[in-house]
């Protein structure tokens, strides 16, 4: 990949996001950042809920060539974090049922018809595993949101809390020592 030119300014709004041709699902790209021991992993607060800890993430945008420049860009913008993709840790899909259905989300899952259970994912995580070398005092969320290091298991614990199930998964795909 050619050398990621970092940007001041964080990229906001959805008029660039990019989805899936096949299923509509939002494309979304990011990395689990862990320190050069992989006993820590680094989150960022998240934007809407400031007592939740997340990993770095966002949406691909239409002039974006592939997720890891994404993922690169927005742990830049939301974290500050500059290192080595080491490691393609897959897809993760949002499967959670749509909004118009959390009436009663235990019927969605325990429908019998198979058209209903065919529903498709929401989100499609593309995650990464960056192998940290610096993180940068000036970076575009500087202002909006904190960062900080966690072990695996206050990691885990706090995705627990924050239900971010997709983030666990992809946290749990990393070599981070468990
Ligand atoms: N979201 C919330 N829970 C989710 C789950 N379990 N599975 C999949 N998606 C889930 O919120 C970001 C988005 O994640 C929201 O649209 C929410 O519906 C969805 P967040 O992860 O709490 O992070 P944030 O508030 O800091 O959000 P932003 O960084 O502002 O937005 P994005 O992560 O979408 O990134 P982008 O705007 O830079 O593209």
């Amino acid at each position: 990949m050619a050398e990621f030119q970092r940007s001041n300014t964080a990229r906001v709004g959805r008029q660039n996001q990019v989805y899936s041709a096949t299923t509509g699902a939002r494309l979304v790209a990011g990395c689990v950042c862990l320190d050069s021991s992989k006993e820590r992993v680094l989150m960022i607060q998240s934007s809407a809920h400031k007592k939740k800890w997340v990993l770095p993430k966002g949406g691909v945008e239409k002039d974006e060539s592939d997720f890891k420049m994404t993922a690169v860009r927005e742990t830049w913008e939301e974290a500050g974090a500059i290192g080595d993709i080491v490691r393609n840790l897959g897809v993760i899909e949002d499967m959670r049922p749509p909004k118009e259905f959390n009436t009663d989300i235990r019927a969605f899952e325990e429908a019998t018809d198979p058209e209903v259970n065919k529903r498709p994912p929401r989100s499609e995580f593309h995650f990464f595993e960056m192998s940290v070398r610096s993180l940068e005092e000036e970076y575009p969320e500087r202002c909006k949101r904190t960062r900080k290091w966690f072990s695996f298991k206050e990691a885990k614990e706090q995705l627990i809390i924050a239900k971010r199930p997709e983030l666990l998964e992809a946290l749990t795909r990393s070599s981070i020592c468990q």
